[in-house]
């Protein structure tokens, strides 16, 4: 008797072969079912090149997959069947082959897996074995700590790794070499854009679905991401060879109209599935090993993906559901429009996000520094905020967004990811940027008609959050540098932090 055929669910984020539930499936037998769907395009403003990005990937990869021998039911958006829903597909795919299972890899967003769960079908959700760091492994390792932090997770990975190990010793003798990677960028430095990918066919039709389907947000053209597994390995070889032996000295800088300075703008493709972490990590060591990139850089790299990756999406799924939700500061300001538009006086503010509509991407110290830094200070209400950042970038998905958004950058999650908010004045982005030399407000002023904006509110912050930060070891000092200010100073910086967050209230331009 032939058995009825299984539903292999295969996601936008999840467009690798060995997907555990692909490796779980049998291709003479079972269906693999992806679907391009208005509830995923729409759950948020999804920036127009991140729907692209996935959509081109998505119908390269069936045919990858078709190539490789197995049956795939594929559903086009404007397919007048699509259910335009996952599990509407599910069950639209189910009756018509008679399926009563489905197997599917666990997405990486509690909103999915509950759906996955809801859908009337007996439903197997696998690990995803596509991260070096499992789930239950990385409960493990929290289970029993007062407080979960990055440097030592990362050591973890390290040993369990071996990647730039020394026998059981870090390669070089220390851990982190980030004390070496805080150079203020220079204009006069070379340095190599992104690689750009030419459209083929499918990016074509793809391209002008998007433009007739989706009112959103975000520059669509130029457009430039690569949609198959060899464009972003090209992409992968491309930075090894030309950024990552200076990725660790600018990692932290920002120069005006030097969109990418050494960051490998791999993100993207490295979260839909194109490219594997510990893939790069070992790459990335192999160029360290033959001489071709320094330490530090080689080191700082591994560790925003063998660290920071594994970790934040460790806290995502081991802190449950609600995580995204979390205000433990209690913040409630509209995000302002300009978020959206790009229209602010704020040299800084503007060149991020102008970039951010552009081209769905920003580097680290941009999202961190300065749109989240303005967040921080000026008190946006973190559910705002974490769907702007989740719209906004091609490489957001909510198990590594969310994280960042609202622990490292809003500390919204009362220091589950960080000990202590990135709060910045304005002092931080003159050092490691070109901004302010350009800029509308003066960023030498603390308070008064033309001040930079991040100087009041960064105290204004601080004074806010008094009672919870003055006793941190790491922020005492500041309260004591506040206490030792002159009165009238900082009377007139109160008085310009309220101005601020007045207009910004009236919906004024700031
Ligand atoms: P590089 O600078 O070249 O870094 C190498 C790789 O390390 C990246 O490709 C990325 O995979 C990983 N990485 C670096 N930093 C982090 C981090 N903090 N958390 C997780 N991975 C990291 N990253 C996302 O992939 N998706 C997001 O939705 C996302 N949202 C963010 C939101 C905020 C508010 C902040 C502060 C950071 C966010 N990040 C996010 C982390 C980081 O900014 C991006 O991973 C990075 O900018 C991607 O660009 P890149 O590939 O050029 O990175
Ligand atoms: C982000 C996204 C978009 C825009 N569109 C689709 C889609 O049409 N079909 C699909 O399977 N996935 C899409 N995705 C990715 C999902 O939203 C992603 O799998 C979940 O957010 C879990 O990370
Ligand atoms: Fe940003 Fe302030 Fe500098 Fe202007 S002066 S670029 S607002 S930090």
């Amino acid at each position: 008797m032939v058995s009825a055929p299984r539903l292999i669910l295969v996601l936008g984020d999840q467009l690798t072969p060995d997907l555990s539930a692909l490796q779980t499936g049998d291709k003479t037998r079972d269906i693999v079912v992806m679907a391009e769907v208005r509830a995923e395009g729409t759950y948020v403003r999804h920036h127009a090149k991140k729907i692209a990005l996935i959509l081109s990937a998505m119908r390269h990869f069936a045919q990858e997959l078709r190539e490789d021998g197995w049956t795939v039911a594929y559903t086009t958006f404007d397919d007048p069947e699509n259910a335009h829903s996952i599990d509407g597909e599910l069950l639209r795919f189910a009756q018509q082959h008679g399926a009563t299972e489905i197997i599917a890899t666990a997405p990486g967003e509690w909103r999915l897996r509950k759906m996955l769960d809801d859908v009337p079908l007996q439903t197997r959700q696998l690990p995803d074995t596509r991260f070096i760091c499992a789930e239950a492994e990385f409960a493990d390792w929290a289970k029993d700590r007062k407080s979960l932090r990055m440097e030592y997770f990362y050591r973890e990975m390290r040993r369990k790794t071996g990647i730039l190990m020394d026998g059981d010793q870090p390669e070089g003798g220390k851990w982190n070499y980030d004390h070496d990677n805080r150079k203020p960028a220079k204009a006069d430095l070379f340095m190599p854009q992104p690689l750009h990918h030419q459209h083929d066919s499918v990016v074509t039709e793809v391209l002008a679905l998007v433009e007739r389907e989706f009112d959103t947000f975000g520059a669509l053209r130029p457009y430039w991401f690569a949609a198959t597994r060899e464009g972003a390995t090209a992409a992968r070889d491309w930075f090894m060879a030309e950024a990552l032996p200076r990725f660790g000295d600018y990692q932290d800088a920002m120069l005006q109209g030097e969109r990418y300075l050494y960051h490998s703008v791999l993100s993207p493709y490295l979260n839909i599935g194109l490219l594997d972490p510990l893939d790069l990590c070992q790459r990335a060591e192999a160029e360290y090993r033959a001489g071709r990139a320094p330490l530090n850089a080689v080191e700082g790299y591994i560790r925003q993906i063998l660290g920071w990756r594994e970790f934040v999406r460790g806290v995502y799924f081991h802190e449950g559901p609600d995580y995204p939700t979390r205000n433990a500061l209690n913040a409630s300001r509209d995000l302002p429009w300009f978020y959206w538009s790009g229209e602010t006086d704020m040299a800084c503010m503007k060149s991020a996000i102008d970039q951010t509509i552009e081209d769905a991407y920003a580097h680290h110290i941009q999202r961190l520094m300065v749109t989240g830094n303005f967040a921080l200070l000026a008190g946006l209400d973190p559910q705002q905020v974490h769907e702007w950042y989740l719209a906004v970038y091609a490489d957001a998905f909510e198990w590594v967004e969310s994280p960042n958004t609202v622990g490292m950058v809003l500390f919204a999650d009362g220091g589950v990811v960080g000990s202590k908010p990135y709060a910045a004045s304005g002092a931080y982005i003159d050092r490691m940027s070109d901004h302010c030399k350009t800029c509308a407000y003066s960023v030498k002023k603390k308070s008064g008609e033309g001040c930079c904006p991040f100087n009041p509110l960064y105290w204004d912050f601080l004074l806010r959050h008094r009672d919870r930060f003055q006793s941190n070891p790491r922020m005492a000092q500041m309260y004591r540098t506040w206490e030792r200010m002159d009165e009238a100073k900082r009377d007139a910086s109160q008085a310009s932090a309220a101005d601020i967050l007045s207009r910004l209230d009236k919906g004024e331009r700031l």
